[in-house]
């Protein structure tokens, strides 16, 4: 294959490969049913080093290898489905070992070509799309721990096949200190033959945040991308990300994340006018929300790059000098978490911009739990959280603080943080508030807050359990001090709210008065409506919230009567409402 003449031969040769490795990871899928133990090791193996060969010609191929129109399982970005049951008990206890280390379909991944196809998800506006002549050259960070080999190399390949030679400088991949065998000699193999593959490994579990900063030491390229270690870049992907930042050295910009499915590796396309943006909610935690209607108004064309008040973390690129003007990460935040908000916050504060370019399609496995260890005994996100929150939200820390019952923890020393805040003059958390996110609900402007205890049982206190599988929004619980789950406020137009949540209630007219739910707040007031007076929680309905008096955990609405001490509740009224 690398001696073939002409690119049609090169092409050919590739897709004979590929159509051989395709038939041999079915066969090692399938080997169970029909083929003795000794033969179904040596498919694999063999499948393995044909694996390996591809992959020590494949650069000679890089650009030929999208035009390929292959039709292996999971090309195209198509889903791949395989029945349990129709499994050996060897390969279901595989399946079963892949779901439990990775939190996704490992398995099925392991399936999948590590250089898969995905369809031009892109919409047909973006192909006219004129980049800036000069973009920065790239360097893309790659940091793991503990990943699954296919989607690691597959994340690789994605940068590799689909960024324009001229553009990708290097890419530097950095082992969080793993643990797994083949992320040492095997991962080593596989990317030999890759050209501009940098592999660095950090001598201590240093965590997402120490690991970045490590790959951005090392960077030599005009700007860097940062991704997760189970991605995929779409066609297109990088032009989009690097124009603003030709534009403007102080802008950061994330592609549109698409979700490649965590059971079935499927990577669907997201429509272009379907794009979110980034805001977090007072617990610290990054969520998504609709684009405001001021943004879409603001621009001009649908593909222009949205204003974003936070990014969710994982894939972003950014000018490598400005990324270390503002003082790259904070070193003192551990494992994961809360390093996203911080870079948000301070790139708005401190004169850059956060935008969202929807040109750029980039696949995440997103999982549903974090596959690998923790440090035990020490909360990691709030000690992350509070760090952020002393350097960059001024009194709105308070917020937050609320959420953890004032419990900051040992969070360490900050001030070499405030003092890089200072110096590069960087504007207030209520400038960031007023003018980058408005829609921000602020708590202060709220009525009550905090638990709610019960009268008739007082060391019971509503508790929003998180329990999977239950409707029921509120149960009760005994109070824990911790805020947390027993954190409520009263806002000003009558909501019950907790976050981006609202208790909302819709009466059955039955005996038997119905459920109260959590759902999005509205605003809408409506079936989100609910008074506190006189110690009791009357929904617009007239029904109250009464504590059961023989099941603990039980809340429900009920007529109100102010004589029922189990209708009554203590709940803290804010004294100061203004922020
Ligand atoms: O100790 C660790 N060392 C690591 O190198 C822990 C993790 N990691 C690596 C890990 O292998 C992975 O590549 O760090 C990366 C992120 O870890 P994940 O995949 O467990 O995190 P996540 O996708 O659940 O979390 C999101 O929020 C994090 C907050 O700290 C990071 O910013 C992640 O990069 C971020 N992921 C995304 O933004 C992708 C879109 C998901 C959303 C929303
Ligand atoms: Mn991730």
């Amino acid at each position: 294959k690398e001696q073939a003449p002409s690119l049609v031969d090169r092409i050919a040769a590739r897709s004979l490969i590929d159509r051989i490795r395709n038939a041999l990871k079915f066969k090692q899928q399938h080997a169970d049913h029909d083929h003795p133990v000794e033969e179904r090791f040596k498919a694999r193996e063999q499948a393995r080093k044909m694996n390996a060969q591809i992959q020590v010609v494949a650069p000679e191929l890089e650009h030929d290898h999208k035009h390929l129109n292959k039709t292996g399982p999971g090309e195209m970005g198509n889903a791949v489905r395989i029945k349990k049951e129709d499994l050996s008990p060897e390969e279901r206890k595989k399946y079963d070992e892949g779901w439990k280390n990775n939190a996704f379909n490992q398995y099925i991944s392991d399936i999948i070509s590590v250089r898969r196809s995905l369809a031009d998800v892109r919409d047909p506006e973006c192909k006219k799309v004129e980049f800036h002549p000069n973009l920065p050259d790239t360097t893309v960070i790659i940091i793991f721990h503990n990943e699954a080999r296919s989607t690691l190399l597959r994340t690789i390949w994605s940068v590799i096949d689909r960024s324009s030679p001229k553009l990708l400088k290097e890419v530097i991949i950095v082992d969080d200190f793993s643990d797994r065998e083949y992320l040492h000699k095997m991962l080593e193999d596989d990317i030999a033959p890759m050209k501009k593959v940098k592999l660095l490994r950090t001598q201590k579990r240093e965590g997402l945040i120490r690991a970045r900063l490590k790959g951005a030491y090392a960077a030599t390229g005009q700007a860097l991308v940062f991704l997760d270690s189970h991605c995929e870049c779409a066609e297109g992907w990088l032009e989009p990300l690097l124009d603003p930042i030709a534009r403007n050295p102080k802008a950061s910009v994330v592609p549109l994340i698409e979700i490649i499915d965590d059971s079935t590796f499927e990577f669907r396309g997201t429509p272009i006018q379907n794009i979110q943006v980034g805001g977090f909610d007072w617990n610290l935690i990054f969520n998504w929300h609709m684009t405001p209607a001021h943004e879409m108004k603001r621009r001009k064309n649908k593909t222009d790059p949205i204003r974003s008040p936070t990014m969710a973390g994982g894939l972003f690129a950014i000018d490598r000098a400005w990324f270390e003007e503002l003082g790259m990460y904070d070193p003192g935040m551990d494992i994961w978490g809360g390093e996203n908000l911080e870079l948000s916050f301070k790139l708005w504060q401190c004169g850059g911009e956060l935008l969202c370019a929807p040109c750029s399609h980039v696949g995440h496995v997103f999982r549903k739990r974090s596959p690998y260890s923790w440090p035990k005994n020490t909360n990691v996100i709030k000690k992350n959280s509070v760090r952020l929150a002393e350097v960059w939200l001024d009194d709105y820390k308070n917020y937050y603080y609320e959420r953890i019952n004032f419990a900051l923890g040992d969070y360490g020393d900050v001030s070499d943080r405030k003092q890089l805040r200072e110096r590069l003059q960087c504007k207030s958390f209520k400038w960031y508030i007023d003018n980058i996110f408005p829609e921000q609900f602020i708590p202060g402007e709220s009525l009550y807050y905090g638990e709610v205890r019960n009268q008739g049982k007082a060391t019971i206190c509503l508790d929003s359990q998180e329990v999977e599988h239950s409707d029921k929004a509120v149960i009760a619980y005994p109070c824990h001090g911790q805020g947390g789950n027993q954190f409520f406020l009263l806002t000003k137009i009558g909501e019950i709210r907790r976050e981006e949540k609202c208790l909302d209630y819709i009466s059955t007219k039955l005996k038997e008065p119905g459920q109260v739910r959590s759902m999005l707040c509205h605003s809408q007031r409506g079936n989100q409506m609910w008074f506190y007076e006189h110690e009791m929680i009357r929904h617009a309905t007239g029904y109250c919230m009464e504590l059961s008096a023989t099941q603990d955990r039980d809340v429900f609405m009920a007529p109100c009567n102010p004589l029922n001490k189990y209708q009554r509740w203590s709940w803290k009224q804010r004294i100061n409402n203004s922020t």
